[in-house]
């Protein structure tokens, strides 16, 4: 994949503003905060996608086309609003949760949905709501910890285990601190491809 050719190609603050697009995508799912614009941008390796520490920062669904050239049309990252942000009014909370469900229902040609989980925070209620939307759709799914440089690495190792065990789920710990699981990340996407 050509990553030197990504731009962002579209903003959708309504599911019904998304065009038919049959390009091949990687959605990124996550709470509030926890990483997706800063995880596209590593992948990226530039500050394409806009990051905040104020929880809220990405409250459309943003796709970035990547590596379109002559030869093919590229893939769609898909950045999408984060959930569960416990100080959004609860008209904002609903409009969000409304937009992904949409959006889930609408999209087209996904080859991997992507869950990105707080390690600080684990496993929520709202991510296991996301989750099981991910699963009624039957997307295949990878689980990202964020922020892995803020707890221990048998805290991490708990963490892993524990989506292992109880969900089944493949967890990558990756930081921005020291993104080396970037690689891993790129060649789970690959295979999805
Ligand atoms: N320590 C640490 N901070 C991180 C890491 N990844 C992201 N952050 C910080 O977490 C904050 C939120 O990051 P974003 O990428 O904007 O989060 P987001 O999931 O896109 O958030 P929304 O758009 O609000 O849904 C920013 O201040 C980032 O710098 C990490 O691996 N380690
Ligand atoms: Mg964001």
């Amino acid at each position: 994949m050509n990553i030197k050719k990504a731009e962002l190609v579209g903003t959708y603050f309504n599911a019904s503003q998304l065009p038919a697009d049959v390009r091949p995508k990687i959605l990124f799912f996550g709470r509030s905060n926890v990483g997706k614009s800063t995880l596209i941008n590593s992948l990226l390796e530039r500050r394409l996608a806009k990051t905040s520490s104020t929880p809220g920062k990405t409250l459309s669904v943003n796709f970035y086309g990547i590596g379109h050239s002559p030869a093919g049309p590229g893939i769609i990252f898909a950045d999408l609003p984060g959930y569960g942000y416990a100080r959004v009014s609860k008209g904002e909370a609903e409009r969000v949760r409304r937009l992904i469900a949409d959006f889930l229902a609408r999209v087209e040609n996904v080859r991997l949905a992507i869950l990105l989980i707080d390690s600080r925070r684990g496993f929520l209620a709202s991510d296991l709501e996301t989750l099981a939307q991910i699963v009624e759709k039957n997307l295949r799914i990878l689980t990202i910890l964020t922020k892995s440089d803020k707890i221990s690495f048998s805290q991490q190792r708990n963490l892993i285990a524990q989506l292992k065990n109880k969900f089944g789920l493949l967890a990558i710990s990756f930081s921005i601190k020291s993104p080396a699981a970037k690689n891993e990340i790129w060649q789970r996407i690959q295979e999805a491809m």
